[in-house]
C-alpha cells in the first residue's frame, strides 16, 4: 500500500472511481484536496451558489448514469446543499454530497462554521460516512461512491477538515460495481402466469427501466405481450414516443390517452416505478388507476413492493432482467393477449389521435377565471407557447422541467425518443430545480443540446447561475415563462379562497436584459410565431458556447391545480375571519 497524504488518498479514490468533474464553491475546509484537482484530472466547477452545485451534480448523474459529485464548505456551504440532496434523493440520482466539517479538535465548542452535518442529512441520504480519523480516508470515499450507486441515491461523506492532513499507507479501491438480478424464480414465473392469461395487460414504465438501460427489453415485452405502456409520472423518457405502444404519461397533466388505456387493463405491470402516490392521482376529472386489475410490480429496492398500491406480485429485481426473465418466459407459451392485438393496437391509435387532437384544439385554458385574464392580453397562450416549442425541440434534446403552472402543463407537450432526455423536479417538488440541473446535465453530455423550462418564480431563485453558465462556458437555453405570478400557488387562491391574492404576484425585471446584464444572451419572445425560430437559435447557439434565456411572455391564465386533493375549503370561526369563509361550488 503505498504511502500518501490524507488529501491525496481523497483525490486517488475520486481519480478511480472516474470522477472527471466536481462542482461546489471554494472553501478553507478542503482546499488542501482541492488543489490536487487539476493534476488530478479533475475539473472543480465553481457555481453561484451550493443549491446549484447539488442540483448540477444531480443532472449529471441522471444524464451519465455515473456519480455526481459536489462539495464546499464547512457550516453554511453544506447546510446550502439540504435542498439539492433532499431533490437528488428523490430522484434517485447517485450524488456523493462531500461535506467537510469543523475539526474534530474544537467540536462542540461553537467555533467557526459549525453544525452537526450529520443529523441534518440523515433522511434525505442513502448513506452516511463519517471520516473520524485520517487514515479511513479511501475506505469511507470508496463506500460512498458505492453506496450512492448501488442504493440509487445521495451518499454524504462527512470529513472533519483536519483529516485531510496527515499520512498513512491507504490502499485505493475499485469501484464495485453490484449488478442486480431480475428477481426470484417463483415471483417471476406467477407474474408471467398472470402475463400469459392477462386480455389488456398494461405496462407502466418507470424511472428504474431508464436507470437499468432497459428500454429495449421494455419495448420487447410490450410487443410480445401487444401491450400499451404508459411512462410513470415525469419520466416521459422511459419509452419511446415514436414507438406504436407508447401512449404518453400517467399524472398531473399527463396524456389522456394514457389515463384512459390503463383504466381498461385487467393486468398492471409497473416495471421500474414505485408508483409514488401523487403521480396516479385522477387527472382530467378521470379516476384512472384500474381498480380492479392484478398489479404485478418490479422494483429494485424491495421496499417499494406493494407499499402505495395493492399488488398482486412483487419482484425485487432489476427491470431490465426482469423484462427479459418475462420475455423469456412468455416466449413459448400461448398468450392470451394477442388474440386481441390488433384490436388494442386500433385502440392505441385512436385514443393518442383523439389526444393530440384534444391539445390541438385546446389553445388556452377555459376556466373563468383564465379567460378573463387572457382575454385583451397582449401575450401568448402558455398552450400553444408549449405546442411551438415541443414543435422546434430538437432530436436529442434533454430538458428540465422546475415545479410550476407552466412547467407541469408541458408534461403533455414534451416526448422523447431516447432515455435520460427528461430531468423533472421530482417527488421533492422544489422550485430553482431546472435550471442547475440542466447545467450539469450539459457538463456530462456537452453534444447534446440542452434546455431548461422555468417558471418566472423559480428563475428568481435559480437565475444567479447564469454566472456559472458563462465563467465556466457551459452553454445551456433556458425558457423562463413570464407570467408575472407563482402562478401554481395564485391557482390554489383562485379556487380555494376567493381569488384573494396574497404572496402571488410579481414585478419583474426584463428577464432577456438581465441575462444580457450577465454575459448570457437574452431574448424576449412575445408572438408565438417567433417562438419556434428563435428557441431553434437559441439552441444552436450552443454549439458556439452561447447560452440563451428565452423570455416568453405569456397571460396570466393557469392549468389545473396540483394539489386540489389537498386543499379544503375555509370554514372560518372567530367573526373576525368569516367574511374570508368560501362556500365550495355545486
Ligand atoms: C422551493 C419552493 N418554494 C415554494 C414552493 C411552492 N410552489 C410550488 S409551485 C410555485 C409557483 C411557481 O411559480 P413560477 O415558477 O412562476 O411558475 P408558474 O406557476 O407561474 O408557471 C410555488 C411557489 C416550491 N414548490 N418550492
Ligand atoms: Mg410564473
Amino acid at each position: 500500500m503505498p504511502r500518501m497524504t490524507a488529501s491525496e488518498a481523497f483525490v486517488e479514490t475520486l481519480v478511480a472511481y472516474g470522477v472527471k468533474d466536481v462542482f461546489g464553491i471554494v472553501g478553507s475546509a478542503y482546499m488542501d484536496a482541492l488543489d490536487l484537482f487539476p493534476a488530478a484530472g479533475i475539473r472543480f466547477i465553481p457555481t453561484a451558489h451550493e443549491q446549484g452545485a447539488g442540483h448540477m451534480a444531480d443532472g449529471y448523474s441522471r444524464v451519465s448514469g455515473r456519480h455526481g459529485v459536489c462539495i464546499a464548505q464547512n457550516g453554511p456551504g453544506i447546510t446550502n446543499f439540504v435542498t439539492s440532496t433532499a431533490a437528488a434523493y428523490w430522484a434517485h440520482s447517485p450524488v456523493v454530497v462531500v461535506t467537510p466539517e469543523t475539526g474534530s479538535g474544537s467540536m462542540g465548542l461553537g467555533g467557526f462554521q459549525e453544525t452537526e452535518q450529520l443529523p441534518i442529512f440523515s433522511k434525505i441520504t442513502k448513506y452516511q460516512a463519517h471520516v473520524s480519523k485520517h487514515p479511513r480516508m479511501a475506505e469511507l470515499t470508496a463506500r460512498s461512491f458505492d453506496m450512492a450507486m448501488s442504493e440509487r441515491g445521495p451518499a454524504q461523506l462527512n470529513i472533519p477538515r483536519d483529516n485531510f492532513y496527515g499520512e498513512a499507507d491507504y490502499e485505493i479501491a475499485k469501484p464495485r460495481n453490484v449488478t442486480r438480478g431480475p428477481g426470484s424464480n417463483e415471483s417471476l414465473d406467477e407474474a408471467a402466469d398472470l402475463l400469459a392469461q392477462a386480455k389488456f395487460p398494461v405496462i407502466v414504465a418507470g424511472g428504474g427501466v431508464i436507470f437499468s438501460d432497459g428500454v429495449a427489453e421494455c419495448a420487447a415485452l410490450a410487443e410480445q405481450l401487444s401491450a400499451p405502456v404508459v411512462n410513470s409520472y415525469l419520466h416521459n423518457d422511459s419509452f419511446p414516443a415514436d414507438h406504436p405502444l407508447w401512449c404518453g404519461p400517467l399524472g398531473y397533466q399527463g396524456s389522456k390517452a394514457a389515463m384512459k388505456l390503463i383504466s381498461q387493463a385487467d393486468v398492471v405491470l409497473a416495471l421500474g416505478t414505485r408508483l409514488g402516490p401523487f403521480g396516479t392521482l385522477p387527472q382530467h376529472g378521470l379516476d384512472y388507476w384500474p381498480k380492479t386489475a392484478k398489479v404485478i410490480q418490479v422494483d429494485s429496492d424491495h421496499k417499494m413492493l406493494g407499499l402505495v398500491k395493492q399488488i398482486s406480485v412483487g419482484i425485487a429485481g432489476d427491470a431490465k432482467e426482469a423484462a427479459k426473465a418475462l420475455s423469456y418466459r412468455l416466449a413459448n407459451r400461448k398468450v392470451v393477449s394477442s388474440a386481441t392485438a390488433g384490436v388494442r393496437m386500433r385502440a392505441i391509435k385512436a385514443e393518442k389521435e383523439a389526444w393530440e387532437k384534444e391539445l390541438d384544439g385546446w389553445t388556452h385554458e377555459m376556466d373563468r377565471w383564465s379567460l378573463e385574464v387572457s382575454s385583451g392580453s397582449p401575450y401568448m397562450h402558455p398552450r400553444q407557447m408549449l405546442r411551438e416549442l415541443e414543435k422546434a425541440m430538437p432530436k436529442n434534446a434533454m430538458v428540465s422541467t422546475d415545479i410550476g403552472n407552466i412547467c407541469s402543463v408541458s408534461n403533455s407537450y414534451l416526448r422523447f425518443n431516447q432515455p435520460s432526455s427528461m430531468f423533472a423536479a421530482m417527488s421533492f417538488g422544489n422550485c430553482g430545480y431546472a435550471f442547475p440541473a440542466i447545467i450539469g446535465a450539459k457538463v456530462a453530455a456537452p453534444e447534446r443540446p440542452a434546455i431548461a423550462y422555468v417558471g418566472d418564480g423559480a428563475w428568481g431563485m435559480s437565475f444567479a447561475e447564469l454566472l456559472t453558465c458563462v465563467r465556466e462556458a457551459i452553454p445551456v437555453t433556458a425558457v423562463v415563462f413570464h407570467n408575472k405570478q407563482w402562478g401554481a400557488e395564485k391557482k390554489n387562491q383562485v379556487d380555494f379562497y376567493g381569488t384573494r391574492f396574497l404572496g402571488v404576484n410579481l414585478k419583474n425585471p426584463c428577464w432577456a436584459e438581465v441575462a444580457r446584464s450577465l454575459g448570457a444572451e437574452g431574448v424576449t419572445v412575445d408572438k408565438l410565431g417567433d417562438v419556434g425560430e428563435t428557441f431553434d437559435k437559441a439552441c444552436d447557439a450552443q454549439k458556439r458556447g452561447r447560452t440563451t434565456v428565452i423570455e416568453v411572455m405569456v397571460t396570466q391564465e393557469l392549468g389545473d391545480p396540483f394539489r386540489r386533493d389537498a386543499l379544503k375549503y375555509p370554514n372560518r370561526l372567530l367573526d373576525k375571519y368569516k367574511h374570508t369563509n368560501v362556500t365550495a361550488p355545486m
